[in-house]
């Protein structure tokens, strides 16, 4: 009928305007719910990216979010190792509540089924959902059978699409998951894999350290798969093996999948890459494109898997309207178990900028991230110091796509949308940072409680400076950002207070 209409006649032609003015301004095409991606580092530190001061390798494509964004200078995860980082961004809860510590790799799935989740709110959104990466938040129910489909893990958390790094790469099986199986499983051959008894398969790494391309310490000397000694053993599946310089590629490619094949629906892809967790086995592109050997290779090769999501962003025409949170799990680490090193050929770079601890540790590095929110539609570039938890995300992001967390889920997790978009400056009160003790911050005071769990072996023998203490400690971060000088003694009011505070947490019914 349209036809019919002459378009050089004024009334019509201000009509037809007027009608697009409305539902232009109605937001039916601003408001499409934003695409929603999470990337998830593994052990980076905060100093560790160009924006943040990194000095012995380059992040382009990081910076670049970070310069088109907005880059947080005060946002935390949950706590100072991975397994309980990933529990808090998933659930909302604090990982002490269930008692969440780094699991091994035949370990059950350590969230709840029935409980709504982060994906599983963003799937009643009209979310289609998908993680790609690492995944350590156990699968199952015990005892995997890996040579079937695995019943209990990422789908029954809310994720529609799946593909996994069961645990670590330090850890067995060394095999991808597609949808919860082994991809390329050669059922002839099948999997087995032990944490207790060794078991005949793959050579031992303690029995055979001529096959290793690095060398470990007495708790990576499990099966020796690509050269490399695992915590753990395995026997079979030798057509499903990983190959670890490829790792960032298949990775980046199952991500890029993702994002084409949902790109007609809003989706949430929460993109968790091996890198820079260990063992850091550098693809040849990336050997020696920094200054530090293994260590600044693999940040390389990790800013360049960044930048492959966006540029299928970009490609597919996505990129204004979707909201990607850069950021990382825990503190980084420099000797956490293989010889690469990364102590020796650090030179002037700071992983952790000028922060005190690393991973494990309930000091600052443990768990300040670095961290930036890109979303040129909506968030402004610029830097925020805003005090935030990842533990929020979930309440953040409920408020973002309009939808209800569900009673009894996400027990700790607070709306900071305002915060997370760079709306407001204004973070959390009080904020908790959990290690093998606990630490609590409260504006610019930092307290932490003394130990009051046992600390594994391996901890004590090696570290660092995890900060684990007879005594309370208290630091004023105003002053003293690297947590230098403990001022408990003169500020008994402070402890006081938060002492009662951490209390209340922790006795809140999760
Ligand atoms: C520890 C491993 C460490 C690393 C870590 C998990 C030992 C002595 N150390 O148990 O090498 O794999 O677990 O790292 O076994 S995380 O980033 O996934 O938390
Ligand atoms: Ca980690």
């Amino acid at each position: 009928m349209f036809k019919h209409i002459n378009l050089t006649y004024r009334p019509f032609r201000n009509l037809i305007f007027a009608f697009f003015l409305v539902i232009n301004s109605l937001g039916f095409s601003q408001d499409k719910k934003p695409n929603i991606v999470i990337i998830y580092v593994d052990d980076l530190g905060f100093g560790d990216i160009g924006v943040n001061g990194a000095i012995g390798v380059k992040t382009p494509n990081i910076d670049t979010l970070a310069t088109n964004g907005l880059n947080f200078t005060d946002a935390h995860c949950s706590s100072s190792t991975c397994t309980p980082s990933r529990y808090s961004l998933l659930t909302g809860s604090y990982a002490f509540r269930n008692n969440a510590a780094i699991l091994e790799g035949d370990a059950p799935l350590i969230i709840n089924p029935n409980v709504e989740t982060l994906p599983k709110m963003l799937q009643k959104a009209g979310y289609k959902t998908g993680v790609v990466g690492k995944w350590h938040l156990g699968l199952g129910k015990g005892k995997i059978n890996w040579n079937e489909k695995i019943p209990l893990g990422p789908k029954e958390v809310g994720f529609d699409y799946s593909f996994l790094i069961p645990a670590t790469g330090d850890r067995v099986p060394c095999v991808f998951l597609e949808n919860q199986e082994v991809v390329g499983l050669d059922l002839n051959d099948p999997i087995t894999v032990s944490y207790g008894s060794r078991i005949e398969g793959y050579p031992w790494g303690f029995q055979h350290p001529e096959l290793l391309k690095q060398h470990t310490d007495p708790y990576h000397q499990g099966a020796i798969i690509n050269g490399i000694s695992r915590i753990g053993y395995m026997k079979g599946g030798k057509n499903a093996l990983w190959v670890d310089e490829k790792i960032p590629f298949v990775l980046s490619d199952k991500a890029k999948d993702f994002i084409e094949n949902e790109k007609e629906n809003p989706f949430f892809l929460y993109f968790s890459l091996h890198d820079i967790h260990q063992p850091r086995i550098a693809n040849i592109k990336f050997v020696e494109s920094s200054s530090m050997g293994p260590r600044g290779d693999v940040i390389a090769q990790m800013d360049w898997c960044v930048g492959q999501i966006t540029e299928s962003l970009k490609k597919a025409n996505l990129l204004d309207n979707t909201l990607i949170i850069f950021t990382s799990d825990n503190g980084p680490i420099l000797d956490d178990g293989y010889l690469d090193y990364a102590i020796e050929l650090l030179g002037d770079h700071k992983p952790a900028g000028i922060y005190r601890g690393s991973k494990y540790s309930v000091y600052e590095a443990g768990t300040r991230m670095p961290t930036i929110v890109h979303w040129p539609n909506k968030v402004k570039p610029g830097t925020s110091n805003a005090l935030l938890s990842q533990v929020d995300l979930y309440t953040s992001l409920a408020c973002l796509v309009g939808q209800d967390v569900e009673n009894g889920a996400a027990p700790d997790s607070k709306d900071f949308l305002k915060s997370w978009l760079g709306k407001s400056k204004k973070g959390r009160e009080f904020l908790l940072e959990e290690a093998y003790t606990y630490g609590l911050r409260m504006g610019k005071w930092k307290y932490i409680k003394p130990k009051n769990k046992p600390v594994p072996n391996w901890i004590v023998q090696k570290f660092v400076d995890p900060g684990f203490n007879e005594d309370v400690q208290l630091f004023n971060l105003e002053v003293d950002p690297s947590e230098s000088k403990n001022i408990y003694k003169s500020h008994p009011d402070i402890v006081k207070k938060m002492e009662g505070e951490l209390a209340k947490i922790m006795n809140q019914k999760g």
